[in-house]
C-alpha cells in the first residue's frame, strides 16, 4: 500500500491510499481509496483513463485501512476496511455504496497490528490475517494512519 496527498490546481489537498498489484495476465489492475472521503476509485485496466468504478464505502478520516480480497469465492475482488482502533473488519461482495456483507472483530485493538489477506488455505476464498509489528519498528517508524502525508 501507498499513502500519498493529493493535490488539486487550487492547491487543495487530501490524503490517499492505493495498491497496485501485478498478476498474471493483467487481472489484476489498479485502485485508489481516498480516506478523507470514504470514495473509491477503481480501474479494470491497467491503463490511463478515468476510474471504471467510483463509490463511498466506510466513513471519512477515521484511519481505517484499505483492503481488497474475494471474499465470496466468486472470482471478483472487492472492497473491504479495517479499523485499528477497534479490532473490526467491514468486507463488502460488491464494489458499491452500501454495507458491508461481513462484519468480524479478529485480534488486538490499537495496538498497531497491521490486517493482512489472502487466501491461506487454497479454496478460492481470500480471508484476513494481522501481522504484529515488532515493537522495535514501531518506534523506528511510529503508525501515521491520521496524520496527513505532508507531516512526514
Ligand atoms: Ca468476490
Ligand atoms: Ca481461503
Amino acid at each position: 500500500m501507498v499513502v500519498c496527498t493529493a493535490t488539486d490546481a487550487a492547491n487543495n489537498s487530501t490524503n490517499c491510499q492505493f495498491t497496485v498489484e501485478v498478476g498474471p495476465l493483467g487481472t489484476d489492475t489498479a485502485g485508489n481509496y481516498v480516506p478523507a472521503t470514504g470514495s473509491w476509485f477503481l480501474r479494470n485496466a491497467n491503463s490511463p483513463g478515468a476510474a471504471d468504478l467510483v463509490f463511498g464505502y466506510g466513513p471519512a478520516n477515521l484511519g481505517w485501512i484499505s483492503l481488497r480480497g474475494d471474499w465470496d469465492g466468486n472470482g471478483t475482488d472487492t472492497a473491504g476496511l479495517y479499523d485499528p482502533m477497534n479490532g473490526n473488519f467491514f468486507l463488502k461482495n460488491t464494489n458499491a455504496a452500501g454495507g458491508a456483507d461481513l462484519v468480524y472483530v479478529f485480534g488486538p485493538a490499537g495496538i498497531g497490528w497491521k490486517p493482512l489477506v489472502g487466501d491461506w488455505n487454497g479454496d478460492g476464498v481470500y480471508t484476513i490475517g494481522l501481522y504484529r509489528v515488532p515493537p522495535r519498528l514501531l518506534q523506528k517508524y511510529p503508525l501515521r494512519t491520521t496524520r496527513p502525508c505532508s507531516a512526514f
